[in-house]
């Protein structure tokens, strides 16, 4: 099982897809991350730690080694099509694990920014644990997310944003989100957001992982 793990997780590195995939050259014929998630889950891995030991190690390294300028824009574009191909098996089973709906959660990146993998993977989280979600995409406009919070009363909103420069925009769509209707709670995460950033730009929530955004769910559908 180990061996699957590491496996998969230079998949994601790589960009490997699946078997069929040309790219990279290095691991012509060899089983991609579509292949080796179905082994996994197979061989009875749980769909939380396909995640957590395989495609998010693999993420991260791409992640350090995009910092460095080791692997440019297609490479990591291709680790993201790999991710895709093993969220295609996930995704039903983090969704199984949810029972009737507890409340609404609309998500979506902000305006300027178009990295969805993070803001996928919350979408599934809280899905799975019941919830209905509203997935509006990437590079979302603040009269968007009122438009829709507006025609979900109640209903929590998700904004996710992976870029400094945009984390500019959560603020700001933050902030109309609430001067239009201070009742309506606000999310935020990515990878460059923290606590502090949240609790300054007035924010509801902050969490680092779907789990945390999940946590804080339950306790406002709980009321
Ligand atoms: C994949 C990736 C891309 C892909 C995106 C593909 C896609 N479909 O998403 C592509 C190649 C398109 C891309 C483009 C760019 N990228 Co980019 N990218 C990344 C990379 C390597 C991984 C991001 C990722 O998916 N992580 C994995 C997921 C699972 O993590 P996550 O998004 O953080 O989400 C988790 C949490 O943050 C949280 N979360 C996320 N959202 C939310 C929302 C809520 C409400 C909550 C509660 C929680 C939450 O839960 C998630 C699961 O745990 C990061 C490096 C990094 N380590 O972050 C750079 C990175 C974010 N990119 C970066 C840059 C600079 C760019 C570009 C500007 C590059 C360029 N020169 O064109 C463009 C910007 C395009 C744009 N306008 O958005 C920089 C940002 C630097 C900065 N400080 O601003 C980073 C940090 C790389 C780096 N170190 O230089 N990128």
């Amino acid at each position: 099982m180990e061996e699957l793990y590491s496996k998969l997780s230079d998949c994601i590195e790589f960009g490997k897809i699946n078997k069929a995939a040309p790219f990279p050259p290095q691991m012509k014929d060899q089983d991609g991350a579509d292949e080796i998630t179905k082994q996994l889950l197979d061989a009875g891995a749980s769909a939380d730690d396909v995640l957590q030991k395989g495609l998010i190690i693999g993420m991260e390294k791409v992640g350090v080694k995009f910092r460095n300028n080791e692997v440019f824009v297609p490479q990591v574009l291709m680790s993201a099509k790999a991710m895709d191909a093993a969220m295609v098996y996930l995704k039903p089973l983090f969704a199984e694990s949810g029972g009737s709906q507890k409340g609404t959660f609309i998500i979506g990146t902000v305006e300027g920014d178009l990295h969805d993998i993070g803001k996928n993977l919350v979408s599934m989280m809280v899905e799975g644990n019941g919830y209905k979600v509203i997935d509006l995409g990437t590079d979302v406009k603040a009269e968007t997310f009122i438009k829709v919070a507006d025609e979900n009363p109640g209903a929590i909103v998700g904004l996710s944003a992976l870029l400094t420069t945009t984390m500019g925009n959560q603020e700001a769509i933050t902030k109309a989100i609430k001067a239009h209707n201070t009742n309506i709670k606000v999310a935020v995460g990515g990878a460059p957001v923290t606590q502090d950033f949240s609790d300054r730009i007035g924010a509801d929530c902050y969490s680092a992982d779907p789990q945390g955004i999940v946590e804080y769910m339950n306790g406002v559908f709980a009321k």
